[in-house]
């Protein structure tokens, strides 16, 4: 099932073009690029390395919640959105400690400045969880995907929840050409920190089958992307369960599909392995709206993979 991944990573390792970028690190990169995942084969969670599925589905159930603050996700030990609240924090006035500027590029070439950082972050996720007004003032990330989805603010006021609205389109008009929910904004895209790498997604129903098609501007293949697709394959498992209808394919298109330099050796590890059966999903019966799920309602079965490879987030 991971087959359309593995080819892609190596075709991006042998065709790429070499290629800076805004964090400085360096990628090998290919533009627009496609895979297509059959979910009535089984659930897309890699196993040629381990992915940790349980920060997959915190985040997902934290982006349908239309949250947007990092407490929700330290709550549950997720951390992979820390740095943008960490950069937040450090950039204010309020922050009094070491100087933390470039500490993306700084902690992976400075082992001393990395033990400085590391201690730093901590304290910072620690206040976050103490300290409910602290929380409210550095935890936010403003405008991702959560608020996007379920809260896209409107011109004359209120909002719009476009995960209802598509599910309610998914119901009503299954045949309609218009499922689509959008994350880009290009008012807020310039003050933004980090603009939406999944632009939108769409619907589109056939034979009872649900399927859908994510566009990604920007895939960090080794590190983002194993998330995605099991994260947008869990999403369209959850909502084929509140419309009633079976699963169809996960079709990933991407724009600048790309390789850091500091992962060459990890995809290159990844691409030695045999890939094994992947695991099946299990969605707790009991569970019809996607706002009833919780943690233990959302298990993968028979998850059999090789070993954890560590590689750095570029920031
Ligand atoms: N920034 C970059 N450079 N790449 C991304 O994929 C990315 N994301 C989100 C926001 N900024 C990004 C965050 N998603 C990991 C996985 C997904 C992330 C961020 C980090 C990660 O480090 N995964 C490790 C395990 C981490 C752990 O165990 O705590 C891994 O090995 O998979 C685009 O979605």
């Amino acid at each position: 099932l991971e087959q359309p991944y593995l080819d892609l990573l190596n075709e991006i390792m042998t065709n790429g073009h070499d290629k800076g970028d805004r964090t400085g690190t360096g990628t090998r990169s290919l533009f627009g690029a496609q895979m297509r995942f059959d979910l009535s084969k089984g659930f897309p969670l890699l196993t040629t390395k381990r992915v940790p599925f349980g920060l997959i589905k915190s985040e997902l159930l934290w982006f349908l919640r239309g949250d947007t603050n990092i407490r929700f996700l330290l709550e549950h030990k997720n951390h992979i959105w820390d740095e943008w609240a960490f950069k937040n924090w450090i950039e204010s006035d309020e922050y009094q400690g070491p100087d933390m500027t470039d500490f993306g590029l700084r902690s992976q070439s400075d082992p001393e400045f990395n033990k400085l950082y590391r201690e730093e972050m901590e304290k910072f996720d620690q206040r976050i969880l103490d300290d409910e007004d602290f929380a409210k003032k550095y935890g936010n990330l403003g405008d991702v995907y959560g608020a996007q989805w379920r809260h896209w603010q409107k011109r004359e006021g209120g909002f719009i929840d476009q995960i209802q609205d598509v599910i309610d389109q998914i119901k009503k008009t299954p045949d309609s050409r218009r499922m689509i929910v959008t994350a880009w904004n290009p008012e807020d895209v310039p003050t933004s920190a980090l603009p939406p790498c999944h632009v939108m997604f769409q619907f589109y129903v056939v034979d009872n089958k649900l399927s859908a098609q994510l566009y990604q501007r920007s895939g960090d293949m080794f590190l983002g992307v194993p998330f995605n697709i099991a994260s947008y394959s869990l999403l369209l498992h959850m909502i084929a369960r509140e419309t009633g209808l079976e699963v169809g394919e996960f079709v990933h298109t991407l724009g600048d599909a790309h390789i850091y330099r500091n992962h060459f050796d990890q995809v290159e590890e990844l691409l030695s392995r045999e890939p094994y059966d992947s695991p099946q999903l299990w969605l707790n019966p009991d569970k019809k709206k996607i706002e009833d799920f919780e943690m233990s309602d959302i298990k993968v079965l028979d998850y059999k993979h090789h070993g954890t490879i560590k590689a750095p987030v570029a920031v």
